[in-house]
């Protein structure tokens, strides 16, 4: 009941915390930890149940009365830096309270305006609520910063613009294959029916290693974690654990509502030896 009562409680995103959330932390970075039981946000007010959650996020620097302030707006190429950034409210000062999703208090996700050089970090915050990543660009190019994060019971998806100043060469987008290769020699297969602008998508992936089934390992309380990004705009949109969003042998599940006709970049994270993998996979969208 508990996991239901969260689910309506947070909408469009939801951590499907079991027994072993803590151990999905370690390997990402700093982060103010796992959520004490009391974080979460009892008194908030709750959509109404099955209320729609916003189709996609990210497009707007300032939403809802909350702004993303980027501490920079260009990033050296080639080595780690800092990436500061605050998230104000409504009275113009920095948040501080956040609730808990997937386990964190804030996912930053920085990709290339082209969908390429995907990351997923789990930036800190100081007391006077700066939040701090370490950051590192490969490539020069515009890239895209995505501050995801919920507070007072609503979940908001702000995006803003990072220029790596250089010589850019920009990729299409990869076509849409089945299969995808990880570092670490894990080949992950997308199943699931072709989708359909407006309806639920069921997308399943399995992962598979010297061709046996790969048992995944917990993270961010899931079997995964998955983020879909549209082509052309990058618009983000949130994707749900489907089922018990368990780790396991089986495939890892989630629901995500295309809302337009077009190309998406799907970008599933597992975890698996202890290390987590990313998996890109482009997916056609149909009318
Ligand atoms: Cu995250």
């Amino acid at each position: 009941m508990r996991a239901a009562a969260r689910l309506a409680g947070f909408g469009a995103l939801l951590a499907v915390v079991g027994g072993a959330a803590a151990l999905a932390g370690q390997a990402i970075g700093p982060d103010p930890g796992p959520a004490a039981a009391g974080d979460h946000h009892d008194a908030a007010p709750a959509p109404p149940a099955g209320a729609a959650p916003a189709a996609v996020g990210g497009l707007a620097v300032s939403d809802a009365g909350h702004a993303l302030v980027l501490g920079r707006t260009t990033f050296p190429v080639g080595r780690p830096a800092p990436l500061r950034f605050r998230i104000t409210g409504p009275d113009g000062g920095a948040v501080r309270a956040f609730d808990v999703e997937h386990e964190r208090r804030m996912h930053l996700i920085v990709v290339r305006r082209d969908g390429s050089g995907f990351q997923h970090l789990h930036p800190s915050m100081a007391p006077d609520g700066t939040w701090t990543a370490p950051l590192r660009l490969a490539e020069p190019g515009a890239h895209r910063v995505f501050a995801d994060f919920s507070a007072g019971g609503r979940p908001i998806t702000l995006g803003a613009d990072l220029a790596a100043d250089g010589p850019a060469r920009s990729r299409p987008l990869p076509g849409p294959a089945p299969v995808a290769a990880t570092a670490g020699g894990y080949r992950v297969a997308l199943d699931g029916a072709p989708a359909r602008a407006g309806a639920e998508a069921d997308l399943r992936f399995t992962v598979t290693r010297g061709g046996r089934t790969v048992r995944t390992e917990p993270y961010l309380g899931a079997g995964g974690h998955l983020v879909a990004l549209r082509e052309g705009d990058l618009a983000f949109l949130h994707t749900h654990p489907a089922g018990h969003g368990g780790a396991g042998a089986g495939p890892i599940a989630f629901r995500a509502t295309f809302p337009t006709p077009g190309r998406y970049r799907l970008h599933l994270q597992f975890r698996a030896a202890g290390v987590v993998r990313t998996a890109g996979f482009t997916r056609a969208v149909a009318r």
